[in-house]
């Protein structure tokens, strides 16, 4: 996919495919890191997880299999690498071509690792990440009006992505995953938020419980600047809501 085209292929069909996002100097740190925090999954050391048989958030501790590993950039884990990644120039210079802003306005949101599950077959049903199934056709126009984009669905061919490539799709498209335990997975999955979204954003991204972000043992982590300024803008779309009223986007 060429440059120029990126920002009106993303509008038209809901996905684009950037090549060559993964800074060569990061790329080692960020395969180590990324082993270390899928060991401390698997093993139990780190709790926050998506468990095999849960869909959606709250996960819980049903299953001891994992198809995810939550709140990577979390201090608890000790992998800056990860907020060095996600706040990298050529992936927000990206983003910020995506969203048709400027940097000023990046909100700094989820990051996550998908996985294989050890020994389970697991898959996600078709879904719009902040539309639930039971949505009438006018409920669900109307969310998705919101997000200013059209009921496109997104195609994908298993395997016909190249390491490295980084995929972006807006996760109100329709989209479902599939997770084999035969085949190894380790998928850096990510959002990041423009702050016109205002708090049409905040359930779909709070629901995870993002309570340790504001934390100053979180921020103290992040590099003075274009990192620490994204958190402010997260923490100051927090402030607008207690924990109590935010809900959840998916049942199941
Ligand atoms: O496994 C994937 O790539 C998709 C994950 C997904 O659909 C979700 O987190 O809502």
């Amino acid at each position: 996919m060429i440059a120029g085209d990126i920002k009106s292929f993303y509008d038209e069909q809901g996905y684009a495919i950037v090549p060559g996002l993964i800074p060569v100097e990061l790329e080692k740190s960020l395969r180590e890191a990324t082993e270390r925090v899928i060991s401390k999954t698997r093993s139990g050391e780190w709790s926050y997880r998506r468990t095999v048989g849960k869909q959606f958030p709250p996960y819980d501790n049903s299953n001891s299999d994992s198809w995810g590993v939550q709140h990577i950039m979390h201090p608890d884990l000790g992998e800056p690498i990860f907020a060095e990644w996600y706040t990298s120039q050529p992936l927000i210079r990206t983003i910020c071509r995506l969203l048709n802003c400027n940097e000023d306005k990046l909100q700094m949101e989820l990051f996550n690792l998908l996985i294989n599950p050890e020994s389970h077959e697991f898959a996600l049903r078709w879904h719009r990440d902040d539309v639930r199934e039971t949505a009438s056709e006018d409920e669900e126009r109307q969310a998705l009006a919101t997000w200013h984009h059209g009921d496109s669905c997104l195609y994908i061919v298993p395997g016909s992505h190249q390491p490295g490539e980084t995929v972006f799709y807006n996760s109100n498209i329709l989209h479902c995953a599939t997770y084999n335990p035969r085949a190894k997975r380790a998928t850096l999955h990510a959002c990041t938020g423009e702050t016109s979204g205002g708090s049409t954003r905040a359930r779909n991204i709070l629901q995870h419980g993002l309570n340790w972000m504001k934390e100053d043992r979180f921020r103290n982590t992040l590099h003075e600047g274009r990192p620490r300024d994204m958190l402010e803008r997260l923490v100051r779309m927090q402030e607008g809501f207690r924990e109590s009223e935010i809900g959840y986007s998916q049942v199941g």
